[in-house]
């Protein structure tokens, strides 16, 4: 069949990718290795990560200024009141998220014209079909179940023309994307997010427009964390989203450890009065043992400063890596349980179907999707909006 031929072509090009993000990864990390994390010339002097004892130590002074508030042109545009100003939002904002989509789409639907056009529906347009789905990154347990589905109707005459296949298969897509573990409440205090990911997929972004959404949208007191003190500008990358969200950062010097700035950010936020915590983490590929290890110590240092912290982990996966993605998803949640996936860079790639396959395969719920490079692209992710934007 088409798709196993694809699979090993895919197999191929996600080792190459891998071995390719290893050699950066291995180079990097030995031009820039971090010096052992020597907490007392951390920037704020952040106790002992691993040295917590019983007894809690001495809090230390929180690293972080609060930032500085947005300047004028970065404000945010006030929110609309009423029904049908939030109505007419919720029509602007599928209507972006319909523009965004626009490749996955054409992908996807502009297939399905094509190949039913002047044809009737029946099995060999849904073999057509099954290479459509596999191509638009749903994967191959997802597009089999989706075509099961459609031959079922097939078989009982139910699917005329090319709508009728379309409003069917946008249902079946919903419903996968539906069946999923819920998204994480966040009822805690400081509420914990730690998030994690391969380089460059947009955590430090998505952590930004986070950060805008809690403190703007929710009213929440936000303190993000910059764990990242491996990458050298990751820092200042941070504090610049922190001075556009409005929001409190907590930093140390580069190189410090991890684990000493995610418990010094806890600590802050507890001082403070924030209510909601985010942690910033390194790039890091997901087939590194070590690196996997490092963030199981954050995880470890912040639940000792904070029990039941963190109290969500949540993984942000690159759209435009297609099915690289679903094998960096399956060793993140074994290495550190996830609760929930950003999917960034859906706007500008055909790859979008890949949101399917992920819920499929993992059942993790996917908490938003990013849909450009600007503080206001970050969605929470609605299956039902997401399944019509598809055609
Ligand atoms: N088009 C688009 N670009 C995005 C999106 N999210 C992030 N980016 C871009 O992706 C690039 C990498 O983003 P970062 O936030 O630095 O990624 P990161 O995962 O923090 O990277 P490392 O810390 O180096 O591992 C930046 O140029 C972002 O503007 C998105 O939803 N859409
Ligand atoms: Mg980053």
């Amino acid at each position: 069949m088409f798709w196993r031929k694809k699979k090993k072509k895919q197999e191929a090009e996600d080792q190459r990718e891998a071995a390719a993000q290893q050699a950066e990864e291995d180079s990097g990390r030995e031009e820039a290795a971090p010096p052992e994390p020597d907490p007392a010339q951390a920037v704020d002097a952040a106790p002992a990560p691993e040295a917590p004892a019983a007894a809690e130590p001495d809090t230390p002074e929180p690293t972080g200024e609060p930032a500085q508030q947005p300047a004028a042109e970065e404000q945010t545009r006030p929110e609309p009141a009423g029904e049908e100003e939030a109505s007419e939002k919720k029509r602007g904002f599928f209507g972006r998220m319909a523009d965004r989509l626009l490749k996955t789409r054409e992908k996807i639907s502009g297939s399905i014209d094509r190949i039913t056009l002047g044809k009737k529906i029946d099995d060999e347009v849904l073999d057509e079909l099954e290479e459509v789905l596999v191509t638009a990154d749903l994967g191959v347990p997802t597009t089999l179940e989706l075509i099961e589905g459609l031959r079922g109707k097939v078989a009982r005459k139910e699917l005329d023309d090319a709508e009728a296949l379309k409003k069917a298969l946008a249902q079946g897509i919903q419903t996968v994307l539906e069946n999923t573990a819920p998204p994480p409440s966040r009822d805690n205090d400081p509420h914990v997010i730690m998030v994690v990911g391969v380089n460059g997929v947009g955590k430090t972004t998505s952590i930004g427009k986070l950060a805008h959404r809690f403190q703007q949208t929710e009213k929440r007191q936000v303190l993000l964390a910059a764990g990242d003190t491996f990458r050298a500008a990751a820092g200042e990358q941070l504090e610049v989203w922190a001075q556009r969200a409005g929001c409190d950062i907590v930093r140390q010097k580069h190189g410090a450890d991890p684990s000493a700035v995610a418990w010094d950010a806890v600590d802050a936020a507890q001082n403070r009065g924030k209510d909601l915590v985010i942690i910033d983490t390194a790039g890091r590929l997901h087939t590194k043992v070590n690196l996997m290890e490092e963030l199981k110590k954050v995880q470890r240092v912040v639940a000792k400063r904070l029990p039941g912290a963190p109290h969500e982990v949540l993984l942000v996966l690159d759209a435009t890596t297609g099915q690289n993605a679903v094998s960096q998803a399956k060793l993140f949640h074994q290495a550190v349980p996830l609760n929930g996936l950003i999917l960034t860079k859906l706007d500008g790639t055909a790859k979008g179907g890949v949101v399917v396959a992920i819920a499929k395969e993992l059942k993790l719920p996917i908490c938003y999707v990013g849909l450009g490079e600007g503080i206001e692209d970050l969605r929470p992710f609605d299956p039902a909006e997401f399944a019509k934007a598809l055609f």
